[in-house]
């Protein structure tokens, strides 16, 4: 495609808020130049120079930002289905982890592959992505919990953006387990705090992450490596309250976090906590559903408190085996009992301020032209169908790919 093209016979759900829902503008024109937007609205005002451009006709398809999945943990190796079965038998979750499987497994298997192989076994979860519609993907650390694994993984995160038209924020979460032979706060000194500052000095660090809970780290050890991330000048983000309430939320907003991930232990106090912070909450419904987990998110809380509500799969090979970001907004919409216009908005806008990102997630002039375009006659269909993908096309920075 040129470097500038006009698109018609569209619908564009632009998720500019304010407007009217999903910022709904049928029988639209998009222009892009140069990898952004340059104009959108509905066909008939198109200015006479973005009516020069060619002309890609789109046969009244819908269009909508590209999505992102703000949420993930795509780079590792192996799988842990031999966990499910147990799970299946009756073993939960936190009992596998404290008998040395869950995290521990991917760990071992992480540590022992070469980045060539992790990089291989990231691309087929990454492709799975993009074959439906996304165009960034936030991906962690946090299968090394020793430093060089640790950075192993975020070099491979940055390679994924060289290997497919994707971008790519890492976010560093070596406080994401305890290792077997060290407690957590030796952890911390040894492996997490001085991994972060060697990650940072290589550049590959762009959000730092923690699991506050039980199993995990508690709000103290979560806060020390809070304060690191901040006198870094590193935003931070938890996953908090997704198995126990300790206070990770409220931890979150007292850190200006951008995001409080998972979060059904979740009070209206922290809502209106993370509020004031302008904290975004994550839902991850994948998680909830692996986990066959009964406490719902507090999203009327959330709602009433003002704080936006984002959706990821947070695939990852033990809590949320899950490839799809439609399926994930289907989850959302059916087990948690958000709109189709809040799931829309949450792979989207509200993704977007997740990662702290404020040039996509919206279709308006001068954000990158990120799009998906969709077989569909309107975006509600997008989380309305399970199991199903009607991606036509994606253009990522103004090409289609
Ligand atoms: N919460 C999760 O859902 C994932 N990590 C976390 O802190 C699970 C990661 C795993 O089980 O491998
Ligand atoms: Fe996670």
């Amino acid at each position: 495609m040129a470097d500038a093209a006009l698109f018609t016979q569209i619908n564009v759900a632009t998720m500019a808020p304010g407007g009217a829902p999903y910022g709904l503008i049928h029988d639209a024109a998009i222009a892009v130049q140069d990898g952004r937007i340059a104009w959108v609205g509905p066909r008939a005002d198109c200015p006479a120079e973005w009516r020069a451009l060619p002309m890609h006709s789109m046969g009244g398809r819908l269009v909508t930002p590209a999505l992102i999945d703000c949420h993930t943990h795509i780079v590792h190796v192996g799988h842990r289905a031999r966990e499910f079965e147990m799970r299946l038998q009756g073993a939960t979750y936190e009992e596998l982890a404290r008998a040395g499987g869950g995290i521990a497994s991917t760990v071992a298997a992480t540590r022992d592959a070469t980045p060539e192989v992790l990089l291989a076994s990231a691309l087929t979860r990454v492709d799975a992505l993009l074959s439906e519609g996304a165009a960034t993907i936030e991906v962690k650390s946090g299968y090394g919990l020793d430093i060089g694994t640790e950075l192993k993984m975020l070099r491979v995160a940055r390679q994924i953006a060289q290997a497919r038209p994707v971008r790519v924020r890492t976010t560093y979460l070596a406080a994401h387990a305890v290792p077997k032979d060290m407690d957590g706060d030796t952890y911390l000194d040894q492996v997490v705090l001085p991994g972060l500052d060697l990650a940072v000095a290589e550049g590959l660090v762009d959000a730092v992450d923690a699991f506050c809970e039980g199993i995990a780290f508690s709000p103290g050890q979560v806060a020390r490596v809070f304060e690191r991330a901040k006198a870094l000048n590193l935003p931070v983000k938890l996953h908090a309250e997704q198995l126990s309430h300790l206070g990770g939320a409220s931890l979150a907003a007292r850190f200006g976090a951008l995001s409080a991930d998972h979060l059904e232990y979740a009070t209206p106090e922290d809502a209106v906590a993370m509020a004031r912070a302008g904290t975004i909450a994550v839902m991850l419904p994948g998680a909830f559903y692996t986990l066959r987990e009964t406490r719902m998110p507090p999203v009327q809380a959330f709602r009433d408190a003002g704080v936006p509500m984002a959706v990821a799969t947070d695939w990852n090979p033990g809590s949320s085996p899950m490839g799809s970001l439609l399926l994930a907004m289907n989850m959302a919409c059916t087990l948690f009992r958000l709109t189709p216009e809040e799931a829309l908005a949450g792979t989207t806008r509200v993704a977007a301020r997740a990662l702290g990102l404020a040039d996509c997630g919206m279709i308006q002039p001068g954000l990158r032209a990120d799009l998906a375009i969709w077989s569909a006659d309107g975006p509600a269909e997008l989380a309305y169908r399970i199991g199903v993908n009607p991606l036509f096309k994606r253009i990522f920075g103004g090409t289609e790919c």
